[in-house]
């Protein structure tokens, strides 16, 4: 199951490639994957940090036990609120910020666990 799901990911990975491809030599502006999502990202900076809780709960595993891991779940959602909020003001947050709380936001209420003999944590 795990080579089809690395073929899937690749071929969804060629696809994606192909239509940005297509996107950016057709006459349209504005259209490819990049130009779609920052447009997004200004309109809604939530998404933003949801791409950022997402590389953290790619790339961060962590190894704590699961009573721990609810610990760390709470904290991520005290992040997120943190976030929460700043959405509903009126403040004009840098990318980066957002980027970085969903990040520890997906490290910490989302992590994946490291299978044995990697050297991930
Ligand atoms: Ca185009």
């Amino acid at each position: 199951m795990i080579k089809t799901t690395k073929i899937v990911l690749l071929g969804l990975l060629a696809a994606m490639i192909g239509y940005d491809v297509f996107a950016y030599v057709e006459p349209t502006d504005g259209d490819t994957f990049s130009e779609v999502i920052l447009a997004g990202s200004e309109k809604w900076p939530a998404l933003t940090w949801a791409f950022g809780a997402f590389v953290g709960h790619l790339f961060w595993p962590s190894e704590a036990d699961r009573s721990t891991k609810a610990k760390f779940a709470g904290l991520g959602g005290l992040v997120a609120g943190a976030g929460a909020l700043t959405f509903a003001g009126d403040f004009d947050v840098h990318p980066l910020v957002l980027l970085v709380t969903g990040i520890v936001s997906g490290h910490l209420a989302w992590p994946q666990t490291p299978k044995a003999g990697t050297d991930a944590g």
